[in-house]
């Protein structure tokens, strides 16, 4: 990552006058010529903020320890400029985001970068209940109290009377409130650490958030825990004003509003009996794996190197469940499995649908396009489907025959009255277990031990245990005796 090399033919055409952080890339991924400079506008405090972090970063040697998230807004392409792990995420979701990102790499050190519309506005709920669980991260909250992306709506922090393109006769309190004060309100909370908030306004405030970033830095390296520093930060090209202005601006009309302070600074005293179990990404997988192992039932041999199922029907027939089921038998029998639901608003009796992959191999994507087997528990979804399976695929179709104007040519059919056979046994619920039976012994992807060891796993009601017990058999006989004497039909023959 470090000690980039400059060599004849990555020398730019121009002459370069300042110097930069080795943390920075030498040559920005910019779509322009200009490589050797940032997108931000002449006098923008990101490019100030981002200089005082990289800096930091490189003093303390942190930069490949270092993931960096960044968000929606101006910052939005901070991984074009910081040489460090750099993930993008959904706007506000930065802290959300952080957190998963630290509890599984305890040993990195997670920034999230954030403006004043991303942190304040959209992620409000992520930067509170963060901060409130003293995750061990660091935030950097570029406030320059306006949305500058999006051409100069009005944020959270916009100032009383300053004009907006949402408020253009000046923030009113009566009708849009007053400006949020995030650090004072994150100071309220229990866990943070350290909270300050500095400005961009002249040199020696620069100084001193030079000071703050470093220290937040510094104590993310000593794992303290949640560290926040606001940035009061010019954006003159919203504002209306030249960059010397626009300085001025943060100095005479935001720190007054939002006074320079720290608001915390202490370690909090956190029981040792009372952290969580920490395991590492390398321990949970391994686990997974052991129980994987211990799960196989012995002596199967699966006569595929990768299966895709795609489970189609109504909402409430059953349809996710039985995608779950089969991922979980996957999972038991050693082999690598997803499972992707697809389902609307309309959930209850409207349609609903998921993907299963089992694999001998790591899984690429968990969507499917091109099943090779398709479950379909209705007519709406065997007319909807059935064109994506894979030639030599198998469809299996939840009703005594297929409708007289459709003919699959390139697929098996597999039909068969799920809802009629439940019914007999007498539980309408069943009817996803009998495709299953079905299923499993027409394709022999899984072993029907599995299955019931998983049911047995999952449905504690003995009665339902019992009813989920004959469908599955009942699913099996169907293809060995019914299907075998001509209940499967298919136009060409394919089955019959
Ligand atoms: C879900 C979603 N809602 C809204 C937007 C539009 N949007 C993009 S950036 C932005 C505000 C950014 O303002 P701020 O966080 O203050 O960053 P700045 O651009 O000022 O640095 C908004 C509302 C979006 N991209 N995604
Ligand atoms: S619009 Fe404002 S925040 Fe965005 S890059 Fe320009 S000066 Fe910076």
């Amino acid at each position: 990552m470090a000690n980039h090399e400059v060599t004849e033919e990555s020398k730019p055409a121009y002459e370069v006058v300042h110097s930069k952080s080795q943390l920075f890339y030498p040559e920005y991924e910019r779509k322009s010529d200009l490589k050797h400079q940032t997108h931000y506008c002449p006098g923008c405090g990101h490019g100030v903020a981002h200089k005082l972090i990289a800096e930091a970063l490189e003093d303390l040697n942190l930069q490949d320890q270092t993931i960096l998230v960044s968000p929606v807004g101006c910052s939005v392409f901070a991984y074009y400029y910081f040489d460090v792990g750099n993930v993008q995420v959904a706007h506000g979701r930065a802290p959300a985001a952080a957190t998963g990102l630290k509890r599984a790499c305890p040993d990195k050190i997670v920034l999230a970068y954030q403006g004043d519309g991303d942190l304040a506005a959209i992620g409000t709920a992520e930067i509170v209940h963060a901060a409130n669980r003293g995750e061990k991260i660091a935030v950097f909250f570029v406030n320059n109290a306006i949305y500058g992306m999006t051409g100069g709506q009005m944020a959270p922090t916009t100032l009383v009377g300053q004009r907006s393109t949402t408020s253009p006769w000046g923030r009113r309190p009566v009708n849009e409130g007053f400006p949020l004060h995030m650090a004072e309100m994150l100071s309220s909370l229990e866990a943070p650490v350290y909270i300050e908030r500095v400005a961009l306004s002249d040199n020696k405030n620069i100084m001193k958030a030079r000071r703050a970033v470093r220290k937040a830095l510094e104590l993310q390296r000593n794992g303290a825990g949640f560290t926040f520093v606001e940035i009061l930060s010019p954006c003159p090209t919203i504002w209306g004003k030249d960059p010397v202005e626009a300085r001025k601006w943060v100095a005479e009309k935001m720190i007054p509003s939002f006074p320079l302070n720290v608001f915390r600074d202490r370690k909090v005293e956190i029981p040792e009996s009372n952290q969580p179990p920490q395991k590492t990404v390398q321990e949970v997988v391994e686990g997974e794996r052991q129980a994987a192992r211990a799960a196989f039932v012995p002596g199967r041999h699966h006569q595929f190197d990768h299966l895709d199922i795609k489970i189609a029907g109504f909402g409430g027939q059953g349809v996710l469940l039985l995608g779950q089921l089969l991922a979980e038998m996957g999972m038991r029998e050693g082999l690598e499995v997803s499972w992707l639901p697809s389902y609307g608003p309309e959930m209850r009796s409207g349609s609903a649908h998921c993907h299963v992959c089992l694999s001998k191999q790591r899984i690429g994507s968990p969507l499917l396009s091109r099943p090779n087997v398709l479950v379909a528990m209705n007519e709406i979804s065997l007319r909807k489907f059935a064109s994506q399976v894979a030639p030599g695929g198998t469809i299996i179709y939840g009703r005594e025959r297929l409708p007289e104007d459709i003919s699959f040519p390139q697929v098996q059919v597999v039909c068969i009255p799920a809802s009629e056979i439940a019914d007999k046994l007498g539980s309408a619920k069943v009817a996803n277990v009998v495709m299953m039976g079905a299923l499993l012994q027409e394709t022999e992807c899984l072993a029907s031990a599995t299955a019931m060891k998983v049911l047995e796993a999952k449905v504690k009601n003995p009665v339902l245990l019992e009813f989920d017990r004959k469908a599955l058999d009942a699913g099996r006989l169907y293809i060995d005796h019914t299907v075998a004497i001509g209940a499967v039909t298919q136009a060409d023959g394919f089955a019959e």
